[in-house]
């Protein structure tokens, strides 16, 4: 199945919205494959932001995922990419609809809560820089049948 990657940023964690956070993905029947509170490497955090690297604020940006812990997740589930992108919201957070993750708490681009994969190949190539394969686990929910025909 679909998986995804999803990172709290500093500013969610800092915040103290990761419980808020992690049960919008799980109440919508998404499951939770990996999870890890970690501080970020200057290495781990240009890799993932390689394709920003040219851009004017991507100093700023590094500089911000490795000021602080973040959460790190994979979650799973039937469209789980798109998904995620939805649940999150729009990059400028008040540019995001009201009843995203940053449209209900950020104000502003640079401090955006949260990170989703924007692609299938994206997603697994973050999978595979933030977590070893040991690290994800792959398991049967109870509620299943109920959330899948
Ligand atoms: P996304 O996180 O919605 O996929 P991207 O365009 O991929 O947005 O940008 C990656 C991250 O870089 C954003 O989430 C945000 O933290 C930061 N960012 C993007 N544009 C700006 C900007 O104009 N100023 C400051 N930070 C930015
Ligand atoms: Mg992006």
């Amino acid at each position: 199945m679909e998986r995804s990657f999803i990172m709290i940023k500093p500013d969610g964690v800092q915040r103290g919205l990761v419980g808020e956070i992690v049960k919008r993905f799980e109440t919508k029947g998404f499951t939770l494959v990996g999870l890890k509170f970690m501080a970020v490497s200057q290495e781990l955090a240009e890799q993932h932001y390689d394709v920003h690297r040219e851009r004017p604020f991507f100093k700023g940006l590094i500089e911000f995922i490795t000021s602080s812990p973040v959460v790190a997740m994979v979650w799973e589930g039937d469209g789980v990419v798109g998904a995620s992108r939805a649940i999150i919201g729009a990059t400028n957070p008040l540019s995001a609809s009201p009843g995203t993750i940053r449209g209900d708490y950020g104000v502003t681009v640079g401090r955006n809560l949260i990170h989703g994969s924007d692609a299938l190949e994206t997603a697994q190539r973050e999978i595979a820089l933030w977590f070893k394969d040991e690290e994800l686990v792959s398991w049967q929910p109870s509620a299943q049948p109920w959330l899948y025909e």
